[in-house]
């Protein structure tokens, strides 16, 4: 059974295509850099996004025609799986990413909810040995239902704690039958709302011992992907604890779980945080602590996680050089958890979608292939720093200089001359590269 009968298989037709249904930039076998664009990008879909959501909002119910929401309970929960498969291949995505409760419904108790996993989780296996495809990573919702209305891991009530340590039990077991390359933790309603009311360090020390507990049953059960934790500022806690890249990193550093743990980077997280997308990724980059990414983008007039597709190419082109300058993006992917508006409802609008992101996530490649290729920023930077390679700012970096040398170095030298950044000519010969003039 087809469910998108009027779709074949996405081509690529080449920059001057006119056909909605084909990439423009997205030619998975050039190759860039030496890998193929297959290889670099790793394209994911995120089942809730593009199979489950309805797009209901705050102001309006599910508006969306999906011609297999005929069904409910555990029969939509099949077809959906007969839908992602034939997504997945009908886009040329490799892999896709599920929460437990996208793709299975909830049942009354824990025991049926796991009962109804292992039907769909049996499903999308077969899916998957049939299509080649892979999960490039799953999680566990732990903020929708309202058990988990005071947090998972951080929450107050310990009956909550051994609900969620059970689900993501159940989640690494699934990661471990289907192969996930990855397994994700995003800390929904890890946060708070007032300190007044809030053990601040009862909460992180649980959720440190949370963490602990999964990379022990991992072991134990040999899972063998990588742990990654996604940060994001608030929403839906007012403050939640996994803010930042930087913020996440230390916390794993105290708690002895930086050498399990990578990060997975959104970027409408990191504006969300303040910071440009490309900002959270150098800081996991410095720290080797780059794992995936998930692509979107944010509406800076709106200012919540809006989770748009990205078409943005200059947050693209930015992104992609600090992945390619990271050696790649590993075991992690490149994950749309985007949605299409409320607006775009048709299921064509799925692959529309899919297509736009695909083909700026390829452009975005190329441009900074050929940016590192070039070296032209690279040769800058090596001139920008040049002071720190000879004399005083060599004997600074060995470890040679201490604040008695300095001083009568600086006594000697206090006519100091600085160079301009030419700032706007960097931006300008950024725009060259966007627009394929370099
Ligand atoms: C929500 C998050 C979520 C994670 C997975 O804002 O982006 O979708 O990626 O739980
Ligand atoms: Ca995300
Ligand atoms: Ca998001």
């Amino acid at each position: 059974m087809s469910y998108f009968k009027n779709i074949s298989k996405i081509q690529y037709e080449g920059a001057g295509s006119d056909n909605a249904l084909a990439f423009k930039h997205y030619n998975e076998n050039e190759v860039v850099l030496g890998k193929t664009m297959k290889e670099h990008l790793r394209f994911a879909v995120a089942y809730w996004h593009t199979m489950t959501m309805n797009g209901s909002d705050p102001f309006g119910q599910g508006n969306m025609i999906r011609p297999w929401e005929t069904v409910s309970g555990m029969d939509l929960a099949k077809a959906r799986v007969e839908v992602n498969f034939e997504f997945l291949e009908k886009i040329g995505a490799p892999y896709f990413c599920f929460h437990d409760v996208d793709v299975a419904p909830e049942g009354a108790t824990l025991k049926e909810s796991n009962e109804n996993l292992d039907v769909i989780i049996a499903k999308i296996k077969e899916g998957m040995n049939a299509t080649g495809t892979k999960l490039l990573w799953n999680t566990a919702n732990m903020f929708s239902n309202p058990r988990y209305v005071h947090g998972a891991a951080t929450t107050n009530n310990a009956d909550v704690f051994a609900y969620a340590a059970a689900q993501v039990k159940k989640g690494l077991e699934t990661a471990v039958e289907l192969g996930a390359e990855n397994y994700v933790f995003w800390g929904g309603r890890e946060g708070y709302e007032s300190l007044l009311n809030t053990d601040m360090g009862l909460e992180l020390d649980n959720l440190a011992r949370f963490f602990h507990m999964a990379v022990d049953y991992a072991k134990e059960i040999g899972f063998t992907g990588q742990f990654l934790i996604e940060p994001k500022p608030k929403e839906p806690s007012k403050h939640q604890y996994d803010f930042d890249a930087a913020t996440t990193i230390s916390f794993l550093q105290k708690y002895g779980l930086d050498k399990h743990f990578k990060l997975n980077l959104e970027a409408n997280h990191a504006t969300l945080a303040g910071h440009t997308f490309e900002h959270e990724l150098r800081v996991a980059r410095l720290n080797n602590m780059l794992g995936s990414i998930d692509a979107n983008q944010g509406d800076m007039l709106l200012g919540w996680d809006t989770d748009e597709f990205p078409t943005d190419i200059y947050a693209v082109t930015l992104a992609m050089y600090e992945i390619l300058e990271n050696g790649g993006i590993g075991a992690g992917g490149v994950n749309f958890d985007a949605k299409v508006r409320r607006t775009s409802f048709e299921p064509e609008d799925l692959f529309y979608a899919h297509i736009a992101g695909m083909d700026t996530f390829a452009k975005g490649l190329k441009v900074a292939g050929k940016m590192i290729e070039d070296k032209f920023f690279e040769n800058l930077l090596n001139d920008r720093y040049a002071s720190f390679k000879t004399g005083i700012g060599a004997d600074i970096v060995s470890g040679k200089a201490n604040f008695k040398t300095l001083e009568a170095y600086a006594l000697e030298n206090s006519h100091i001359v600085n160079k301009s950044n030419h700032l706007e000519l960097l931006k300008a010969r950024l725009n060259e590269y966007i627009y394929g003039n370099k």
